[in-house]
C-alpha cells in the first residue's frame, strides 16, 4: 500500500458487500469457448439467446441473494438485457447482489515454455475498466493459471503471471473497482498434496510480492484461489482434514493479514466435495481473512444439467442452484453436513 494512500470508501463498501457473512460469489463469467464446451456436453446449442437465457435463469433465482453477495459476469452478459429488457447488471443490483466483470481475455501459450500459459488482456484495459465502472460494475476479476508437471511451473511463468495480476489489480483500483486476483493452481496431475502446497505457496508469494511492488492496496482486493489438494491422478488422495490443514498453513505463510478476504474457486472438484472441504476449512477457524467461495462449476453443475436448455426446467434448475448455494453458505459457517443435502428449498442456511 502506498504510504498515506487511504482506502476509498466505495472500494471498502464493495469489499464489505462481497464478504457479507455466510455469502459467496457466483462465478458466471465463462468465456464463449468454456460455456460452449459445457453446453455442448449436454447438447445445448451455444447461441446468444441460450447464453442469455441461462444467465438470466441464474441471476433470477428466487432467494439467491440470501446466500450470494455478487456475481462475476463475462463481457457478453454484462452488455445483455433479459428477455423483458432489464440490463443484466441491474438484475443483480435490484436484488442487492454486486455485479462484477471478468476482464482478462483468456489464456495463451507461454512462448518458449512448454505447457505453460499466460493471461491476455492488458491492452486497452484502463479504458475498458472506466466503461465497466460507468455501466455499473463494482469489481473485476483476472485469472492466471499455473500447472504442475515435469519441470513445471517455471519461475519465469510464475513471475510473469504475477506481474500481470498486479498490473490488473492496480488499474482496477485506479478505476474504483475492487480486483479479484485469481491465481489458480490446476488440480490436474499426479502430484501429491505436499507438491500442491509448495507450488501454491510459491505462486502466492510471487503474487503478493508483485502486488506490493505495484503499490496495490491489499485492503481493497480479494484473493481467489484453489484449495490445496492432491493432484487429480495422485494415487494417494488427502482427506478433508488434511486439505483444510494444508490450505490454511499455506495461506498463513503467504497471504498478508491485510487482505480482507480469500474466496475459493471449485477448480473441477465435485459440487459436494468442494462444499465438504470448504466446511472443513471454515470449521478449523483462526484465519485472519474472511473466507468465502466464488465457485463456477461448484455452484452451477447441477443447475445447468437440470435446465438442459429447456424453458420448462427453469424453476427446477433454479432450485438446484439455490440448494447448492445454501449448502456452500452453511459450509462458510462450518455447519454443513450430509443432512444439509436434504434441505428443502425455503429453509435458511442458519437454521
Ligand atoms: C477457475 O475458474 C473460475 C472458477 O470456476 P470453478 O469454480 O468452476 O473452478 C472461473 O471464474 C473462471 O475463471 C471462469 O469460468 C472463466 O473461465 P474462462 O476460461 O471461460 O475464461
Amino acid at each position: 500500500m502506498k504510504p498515506g494512500h487511504e482506502l476509498g470508501t466505495s472500494l471498502q463498501a464493495t469489499v464489505s458487500a462481497l464478504l457479507a457473512p455466510a455469502k459467496g460469489i457466483l462465478a458466471a463469467d465463462e468465456s464463449f469457448s468454456t460455456l460452449g464446451k459445457r453446453f455442448a456436453a449436454l447438447g445445448i446449442p451455444s447461441t446468444e439467446d441460450n447464453r442469455r437465457a441461462y444467465r438470466e435463469l441464474l441471476f433470477g433465482t428466487p432467494g439467491l441473494e440470501e446466500f450470494i453477495s455478487g456475481a462475476i459476469l463475462s463481457d457478453e452478459t454484462f452488455r445483455q438485457d433479459t428477455a423483458s429488457g432489464t440490463p443484466m447488471p441491474e438484475v443483480l443490483t435490484g436484488r442487492s447482489m454486486v455485479p462484477g466483470i471478468k476482464v482478462d481475455a483468456g489464456l495463451a501459450a507461454f512462448p518458449g515454455f512448454e505447457k505453460e500459459m499466460f493471461t491476455q488482456g492488458l491492452d486497452g484495459l484502463r479504458q475498458r475498466l472506466a466503461e465497466y465502472r460507468e455501466s455499473g460494475a463494482r469489481f473485476t476479476k483476472w485469472r492466471a493459471v499455473t500447472s504442475i508437471g515435469r519441470g513445471r511451473p517455471t519461475r519465469t511463468c510464475i513471475r510473469s503471471n504475477a506481474d500481470a495480476l498486479a498490473l490488473f489489480a492496480s488499474l482496477s483500483q485506479e478505476a474504483g473497482l475492487v480486483p479479484i486476483v485469481e491465481p489458480e493452481v490446476l488440480m490436474d496431475g499426479t502430484h501429491t498434496i505436499a507438491v500442491c502446497e509448495e507450488v501454491t505457496r510459491a505462486v502466492l508469494q510471487a503474487v503478493f510480492d508483485a502486488l506490493f511492488g505495484h503499490g496495490v492496496r491489499l485492503e481493497a482486493l480479494l484473493l481467489k484461489t484453489g484449495m490445496v489438494l492432491s493432484g487429480t491422478d495422485c494415487a494417494e488422495q488427502a482427506d478433508d482434514a488434511q486439505v483444510a490443514e494444508a490450505t490454511l498453513r499455506c495461506f498463513r505463510r503467504s497471504v498478508p493479514a491485510a487482505v480482507p478476504g480469500i474466496v475459493f474457486l471449485s477448480g473441477g472438484q465435485s459440487d459436494v466435495a468442494a462444499t465438504r472441504r470448504l466446511d472443513a476449512i471454515c470449521r478449523t477457524g483462526g484465519a485472519p481473512w474472511t473466507l468465502g467461495f466464488s465457485f463456477g462449476r461448484g455452484l452451477q453443475n447441477e443447475a445447468l444439467k437440470t435446465w438442459n436448455g429447456s424453458p420448462a426446467n427453469v424453476a427446477a434448475a433454479q432450485a438446484a442452484l439455490l440448494h447448492r448455494a445454501r449448502c456452500d453458505s452453511l459450509a462458510l459457517l462450518g455447519k454443513y453436513s450430509a443432512e444439509a443435502e436434504r434441505f428443502e428449498p425455503g429453509q435458511k442456511a442458519s437454521a
